[in-house]
C-alpha cells in the first residue's frame, strides 16, 4: 500500500516511521511519503492561511497550496506500480463521517490512500471539491470533539488500517476478535501470575474448557458493551444472538422489541 499524507507539520508523522508501521516500512508492505505543504507556497512567508469569507473566528487554509500538492501527488498515479488509477483521497475534520473499523477494512483494501492535513479551522471548501471530481474524497472524523489538526488523526487512521494489511500483523488471529469486528466490545484479559496483590484470574480461564471459555469471553463482551456503549447493543441483530446472548443482555434490561414494523430490534426497557 502507498500511503502519501501532506501537512504543514510533517515531524508531527515521525511516529509512523516506529513499531509496527514503521516495521513495515522498512519491509517494503508500506511505501510512505510524507510531504511539507509550504512546498507548494509561492509567496515570501510561504502563506497557509488567510481568515474566512463572511467573517467568523479563525484562519482557514488557502486553496492555491492544496490544489498545487495535490495536483503533484495525484499526478504520480502513472509511475507507482500497483496504484495506477486515483488514490482515495482520506481528509480528516471533526466534520466528517465517522472513522469506524468498517472503514479501516475499507481503506486497508484501497492500493493507494492520500491525507490531506488541515490546520486552524480546516480547508478551503473548493480544495476538496475539486479533488472529487479527479478521486474519491473522503472526510472522517476522529469522533465528537475537536482536534488542533488532522497529523493527530491521520497517525490513527494510519495504525488501524496498517494493522489490517497482511503481513503487518504477525498473527492474524489476533484481529479476530478484538473490540469492534462484530459489533461487540472486547471483555477483560489476563495473564499470568493467576494471583497478583490478591487478586485471582477468573478460574474459568484456567479451566482448560474451551467452549466454557469461549461462552464466559462472549458473556463478559455483552455485559461490557451494554454498560458502555448502549448504542452498539441497539444496533445488534437480534437474529445473530443466541438464547445465551439473550439472557445476558436481558440483566442489562435489553430484549427484543416487537417486529410489527420492519425488523426485530433490540430495546431497552425502562426502569
Ligand atoms: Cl479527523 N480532525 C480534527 N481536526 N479534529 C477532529 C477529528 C479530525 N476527529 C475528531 N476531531
Amino acid at each position: 500500500m502507498r500511503l502519501d499524507v501532506v501537512s504543514i507539520f510533517p515531524d508531527y508523522l515521525a511516529p509512523l516511521r516506529l513499531s509496527l508501521i514503521g516495521r513495515a516500512v522498512e519491509d517494503g508492505l508500506i511505501q510512505l511519503n510524507v510531504h511539507d505543504l509550504r512546498r507548494w507556497t509561492t509567496d515570501r512567508h510561504r502563506t497557509v492561511d488567510d481568515s474566512p469569507y463572511g467573517g467568523g473566528a479563525g484562519m482557514l487554509m488557502r486553496p492555491e497550496p492544496w490544489g498545487a500538492a495535490l495536483d503533484d501527488v495525484l499526478g504520480e498515479a502513472d509511475q507507482s506500480p500497483g496504484t495506477a488509477g486515483p488514490p482515495r483521497v482520506v481528509v480528516p475534520t471533526p466534520s466528517g463521517t465517522p472513522f469506524t473499523q468498517r472503514l479501516a477494512h475499507e481503506l486497508a483494501a484501497e492500493p493507494w490512500l492520500v491525507f490531506a492535513c488541515g490546520r486552524y479551522e480546516g480547508l478551503d471548501q473548493r480544495v476538496i471539491d475539486a479533488a472529487g471530481e479527479r478521486a474519491r474524497v473522503t472526510e472522517v472524523s476522529l469522533g465528537d470533539y475537536v482536534l488542533g489538526g488532522g497529523e493527530v488523526a491521520v497517525l490513527a487512521i494510519v495504525e488501524a488500517v496498517a494493522r489490517l494489511l497482511p503481513g503487518v500483523i504477525g498473527n492474524a488471529e489476533s484481529l479476530v476478535h478484538e473490540s469492534h469486528t462484530d459489533g461487540l466490545l472486547e471483555g477483560p484479559a489476563y495473564t499470568k501470575p493467576p494471583s497478583w496483590r490478591g487478586r485471582e484470574v477468573p478460574p474459568v480461564l484456567l479451566s482448560g474448557n474451551h467452549a466454557q471459555i469461549a461462552r464466559w469471553r462472549r458473556d463478559q463482551s455483552l455485559r461490557r458493551t451494554a454498560d458502555r456503549r448502549p448504542d452498539l447493543v441497539a444496533a445488534l441483530p437480534p437474529g445473530t444472538l443466541d438464547g445465551r446472548d439473550l439472557e445476558v443482555l436481558a440483566e442489562r434490561g435489553w430484549t427484543v422489541g416487537d417486529a410489527a414494523e420492519g425488523e426485530a430490534r433490540l430495546v431497552r426497557l425502562d426502569w
